[in-house]
């Protein structure tokens, strides 16, 4: 069951340029930075929306650490821009399982560690019409996003 866009994923070559742009442009505050080294990624979360709606969305910048890392793989491919949306489940291993069943490639055979300890999973964007879709458990299952604990 997907219960919201937890975030949107960008790639991006220069971290500290990126979260400048958007603090400038929009006004976004940077609610939680960290390295994530599974991933290859030094990355920030920035809060578009407020808690009042049941939960706050993010866009999540990504600088990738190492060459051979992804998003490095996806920057030298197509540049800079948007790299995945990310949706909210209360359970991700379900809905892996759900997606699975309809026949779309899951990436991790079991979850991975994603932002603030929360269980992620990504489905094959040839599978989903071009776009990289992540799934996304919070850590505290009875907060809807992986960043709200910030
Ligand atoms: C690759 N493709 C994409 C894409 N990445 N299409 C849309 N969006 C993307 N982000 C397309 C390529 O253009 C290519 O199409 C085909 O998929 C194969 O790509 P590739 O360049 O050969 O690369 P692969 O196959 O080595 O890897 C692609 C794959 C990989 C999606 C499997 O990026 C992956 O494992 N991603 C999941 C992990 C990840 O992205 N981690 C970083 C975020 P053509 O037509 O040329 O064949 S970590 C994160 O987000 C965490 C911290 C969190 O949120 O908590």
């Amino acid at each position: 069951m997907i219960t919201r866009i937890d975030h949107i994923g960008i790639a991006c070559r220069d971290l500290d340029a990126s979260i400048e742009f958007y603090k400038t442009t929009y006004g976004f505050e940077v609610v939680h930075s960290e390295v994530n080294e599974e991933q290859g990624v030094r990355e920030a979360m920035l809060r578009i929306n407020g808690t009042d709606d049941g939960g706050a969305s993010y866009l999540q910048l990504l600088e990738p650490t190492r060459e051979d890392s992804t998003i490095a793989k996806y920057l030298a491919k197509h540049g800079e821009g948007v790299h995945h949306i990310a949706f909210g489940t209360p359970d991700v291993v379900a809905t892996t399982e759900e997606a699975t069943r309809t026949g779309v490639r899951v990436l991790y055979p079991a979850p991975r560690r994603g932002t603030s300890n929360s269980s992620i999973n990504f489905l094959h964007p040839k599978d989903c019409h071009g776009v990289l879709t992540e799934l996304v458990q919070a850590a505290d299952a009875a907060t809807p996003s992986s960043a709200n604990s910030h």
